[in-house]
């Protein structure tokens, strides 16, 4: 009889014998007509870094928040549309793309629970933003109208993939965890971390100052990117914060 092993795509699997398991929050509430088709990069890189997936639809009733949480060794917050800016006291941004209010509920909801369990906590783009606003920070709505120097083009524009630099503070669990404090990022964002959250720290900026990673140092994991490593993990920088995020499960 052949081995379980036999059966696994050999350029993904890793085979352990017990593997985390990650739940993924997801831009759906599952029904079908709803189209979420970029979480294919993140359960993907979550599995080359050796974790199971697990999809964390959003839904109404928010006690099934610590039903979820009680299936999972971690959670990675994905990303999404904006936060109403209420949540921090501002009003909508006319650029602004709200995310679905029930979303942001569930979402909300998640991080306090997962929060209060300190649960190893990866947050990629509106994840690094539903963190530090959970924990009390505000977010710039629109970088383009943020006067600073040498601004970057964060935004994908006309179809343009871009990429910046970051610097990485060296004392963070993320440069410990990539080896590297400079490292080439791609962008996607119009928003970004204004007020940092309580507990937390900037551990990551642009050339242009521009805030790109967060953690509290104080919690066995609780980092948020503003890139999309998912989109990058087959460049070993990029695939180790999810390794990060999979080998705190076991700490
Ligand atoms: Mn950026």
């Amino acid at each position: 009889m052949a081995g379980a092993h036999e059966l696994c795509a050999p350029a993904f699997c890793v085979c352990r014998m017990s593997k985390p398991i990650i739940g993924l929050t997801r831009d759906s509430d599952g029904s079908p007509k709803s189209t979420d088709d970029r979480f294919v990069f993140y359960s993907q890189s979550v599995e080359r870094a050796g974790g199971t997936p697990r999809s964390i639809f959003f839904r109404d009733c928010l006690e099934d928040v610590e039903k979820e949480l009680d299936q999972v060794d971690g959670i990675l917050l994905i990303g999404g549309d904006d936060l109403d800016p209420a949540l921090y006291g501002q009003t909508w941004h006319p650029k602004a793309q709200p995310l679905d209010p029930r979303r942001q509920r569930w979402e909300l909801a998640l991080i306090a629970a997962a929060d209060r369990r300190r649960m190893p906590t990866l947050g990629i783009c509106l994840g690094c933003q539903v963190m530090n606003v959970h924990r009390g920070g505000s977010l710039h709505q629109f970088l383009p109208d943020l006067p600073r120097e040498n601004p970057l083009e964060h935004r994908k524009v006309d179809g343009v993939l871009r990429r910046h630099d970051v610097t990485i503070d060296a004392n963070s669990r993320l440069a410990r965890e990539i080896g590297k404090t400079q490292v080439n990022v791609n962008t996607y964002h119009k928003q970004a971390i204004d007020r940092v959250g309580r507990g937390l720290v900037v551990t990551a900026r642009a050339t242009d100052g521009v805030v790109e990673a967060i953690e509290d140092p104080s919690m066995p994991l609780f980092v948020g990117v503003q890139w999309h490593p998912e989109r990058i993990s087959d460049e070993p920088e990029h695939l180790a914060i999810f390794r990060m995020l999979v080998e705190a499960t076991a700490r």
